[in-house]
């Protein structure tokens, strides 16, 4: 089944997105999402000028093979371009098989080894009062897990907290908006936005945290340790990951459960903390790290080292990329939670996809292949526009993580 033609889409329905659509020579055709965001344009001109002349011509069917003729075939290899442009054709890939298939993602998969994908939703406020409240909204919603961000008093700026509540995107455009950051403060604060929670109700949400690797390892060590009292689900992003040794002294001080990975794009960015259990969840997610097949091998790898998945799923994954991991969530033997920030009304009838949240948990419909479609039409009125992510300085002016 030859693939005949390769298009890349890019749309701004509120937000910038790429999108890979692969067709083959029957007409079947498979989406995939590429989206990185704030580096948009260089996903797309890997893939048109470097990735789709080879591809064209190619067996569709052949997912593996093709995945790593793009990734070994690379003498060049790794790093979040490239693997983004892997992501969106695996993805694409896996979506054309379950249509040749008649079957949804998750049964070539494997099939599903749960009913339905658990969750966790955002709750952020810029006082400790309106995060009590926003968790009470989430829990009103059925959600089981909750990740809870507050505005840190006297920090100009602190990570996750929006003013819109529902969508939460921090890309602006023009040039990257300057944040200010105050780690002592920060970790003075926090513990208490825990204590009343749990004050407030109970041990029986999962509630979770998302540092935005903005502290040392001996800084992250020290939060991981206030916060064993109020038993998070887990503690992300706690400090920077490239030095994967740093979390040998985070993981030695607290039983506090650690997730990590948002911004790995291999399975080489985690082999360190996954075989040294020095993580308790994982935290890569289809569009960065290599589409459905970089998922899987990292998650393989995972299993027997008790460490669990969490995939990403902000608002700038797309809705093709959240189906896949969905697919993913669905059949994965450890799977764990499932980030899941949802979209705008507008992204929603750009790509109608086919799953549901109801109760905390997702649900997948049972059409074959991904299950999202992209209404090219509509996608043709939003066109692209530059947009940064912030940068982060410390208050004396050192640049620091945002
Ligand atoms: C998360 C993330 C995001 C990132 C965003 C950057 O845990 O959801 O940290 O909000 O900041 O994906 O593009
Ligand atoms: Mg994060």
């Amino acid at each position: 089944m030859k693939i005949t033609d390769a298009k890349v889409i890019v749309s701004s329905p509120d937000r910038n997105f790429v999108t890979l659509k692969l067709v083959t020579e029957d007409g079947t055709y498979g989406l995939g999402d590429a989206t990185v965001n704030g580096r948009e344009l260089a996903v797309v001109a890997y893939l048109q000028e470097h990735l789709i002349p080879c591809l064209i011509g190619m067996d569709a069917q052949n997912i593996e093979d093709i995945w790593q003729y793009f990734y070994r075939g690379a003498y060049w290899r790794r790093g979040p371009i490239t693997m983004a442009s892997i992501a969106a054709i695996d993805m694409a890939l896996w979506d054309i098989k379950g249509k040749l298939a008649n079957m949804p993602v998750y049964q070539l998969l494997g099939g599903k080894s749960r009913k339905a994908v658990l969750v966790y939703g955002h709750a952020n406020g810029s006082t400790e009062d309106e995060v009590v409240e926003q968790v009470g909204h989430y829990l009103a919603q059925g959600y089981k897990a909750i990740r809870v961000q507050c505005s840190v008093p006297g920090v100009q700026d602190s990570y996750g907290v929006s003013a819109d509540k529902a969508f939460y995107e921090p890309a602006a455009g023009a040039l990257p908006e300057v944040c200010s950051w105050n780690t002592a403060k920060y970790l003075d604060f926090i513990p208490g936005i825990f204590e009343k929670l749990r004050a407030t109700y109970g041990y029986d949400v999962q509630l979770l945290h998302d540092v935005h690797h903005r502290l040392t390892p001996n800084e992250a060590a020290h939060l991981g340790k206030s916060l064993e009292p109020f038993r998070l689900f887990w503690l992300e992003d706690a400090t920077p990951a490239e030095l994967q040794e740093g979390f040998r002294h985070i993981r030695r001080h607290t039983t506090t459960p650690l997730a990590v990975g948002e911004v790995f794009n291999s399975i080489y960015d985690c082999t360190t903390l996954i075989t040294e259990q020095l993580i308790d969840y994982i935290r890569t997610t289809s569009t960065h790290a290599g589409g459905i097949t970089g998922l899987r091998k990292i998650a393989a790898l995972a299993e027997p080292f008790h460490v669990k998945t969490g995939c990403h799923g902000p608002t700038d994954i797309s809705p093709i990329g959240m189906a896949a991991c969905m697919h993913f969530n669905l059949a994965v033997p450890n799977f764990g939670i499932q980030e899941f920030m949802i979209h705008t009304e507008k992204i929603n009838r750009v790509f109608p996809a086919g799953y549901t949240l109801k109760d905390g948990y997702v649900y997948l419909d049972d059409q074959p292949g991904l299950g999202v479609d992209l209404d090219e039409k509509l996608a043709g009125q939003y066109p692209y526009s530059r947009k940064y992510l912030p940068v982060n300085r410390l208050e004396d002016g050192s640049m620091w993580n945002w």
